[in-house]
């Protein structure tokens, strides 16, 4: 990364503040900004279910999803099922206080859970894999193994480069500079591999696996305006993509404002998480 790329994210995780700052303007108006979710597929529990609150009956359908709604990971299977119009039940779970049915299917009582005629699958990416596998249509990996492969690939260097560089950031309450400069070159590296093909998507004229995969974690970098004004001005291709994204019909439906997420980080940030807003 060139020195000035650096002096200008030194200058923007200083003077962004946007937990607190920026947070406290927007808090209050957050509700009415809210998009709410249209997955016109997904049965949701309203309130995020906690320890003692029994898991509610399967209504229709044998397909759950254990969630909680700001997660990027469990994001990844909502824009899954949506693209493919698989209707489901998301059964939405306290984290801090987790239900006892959650610790049951999973061993550290993480989301997303999938549960499929009985059968529970964990960690995103196998969910995904599988919901690919028994819902085909449509295809969201290239029949070419070589080029799923490449898939997977850049899929593996945006969670190596890009994920962990976006929590630290997020952790630090955005004073890490650091993170900001990992984070940037993170994302350097996947708008050089959108350029390389050449194509709208990763996946060409349509959202595949890698859209879906990385699109949570893409949409939640809009809680920084400085962050996206450098994203824009040093990487604008990035930029065109993510706007590409948020005009997908499968991603409108499932987005979030981004008052909604400075809401849910504040309560990362300083521990006292809310779910229900
Ligand atoms: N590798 C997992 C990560 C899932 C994950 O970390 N989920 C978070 C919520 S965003 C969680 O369940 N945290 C609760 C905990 O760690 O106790 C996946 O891809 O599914």
């Amino acid at each position: 990364m060139s020195l000035q790329l650096l002096s200008v994210t030194r200058h923007i995780w200083r003077s962004t503040r946007f937990f607190n700052n920026v947070n406290r303007r927007l808090v209050s108006s957050s509700s009415s900004h809210r998009q709410e979710h249209s997955v016109a597929t997904a049965i949701m529990s309203e309130k995020h279910l906690e320890a003692g609150q029994p898991l509610p009956a399967l209504k229709d359908g044998s397909v759950r999803l254990f969630s909680m709604k700001y997660c990027p990971f469990a994001q990844r299977p909502r824009l899954v099922l949506k693209a493919k119009g698989i209707d489901y039940e998301e059964i939405n779970c306290n984290l801090k206080n987790k239900p006892e049915f959650l610790l049951e299917r999973h061993p550290d009582g993480k989301v997303p859970v999938f549960e499929h005629n009985g059968k529970v699958v964990i960690e995103s990416n196998v969910i995904c894999d599988l919901l690919d596998e028994v819902y085909p249509n449509p295809p969201l990996y290239p029949k070419d193994p070589f080029e799923k492969a490449k898939d997977k690939i850049v899929m593996e260097t945006y969670s190596s480069k890009v994920i962990p560089a976006f929590y630290q950031a997020i952790r630090s309450g955005g004073q890490n500079e650091e993170a900001a400069t990992k984070l940037l070159a993170g994302l350097t590296l996947f708008d050089a591999e959108l350029k390389k093909r050449g194509t709208p998507f990763f996946g060409g004229q349509q959202p595949n696996m890698v859209d879906f995969n990385t699109w949570p974690f893409n949409e939640r970098l809009a809680v920084s305006d400085p962050l996206m004004d450098l994203i824009k001005a040093k990487l604008p291709d990035l930029d065109a993509y993510f706007q590409r994204m948020v005009a997908n019909p499968t991603v409108k439906a499932i987005i979030n404002s981004k008052e909604i997420y400075l809401k849910f980080f504040e309560g990362y940030v300083t521990g006292n998480y809310q779910y229900d807003f």
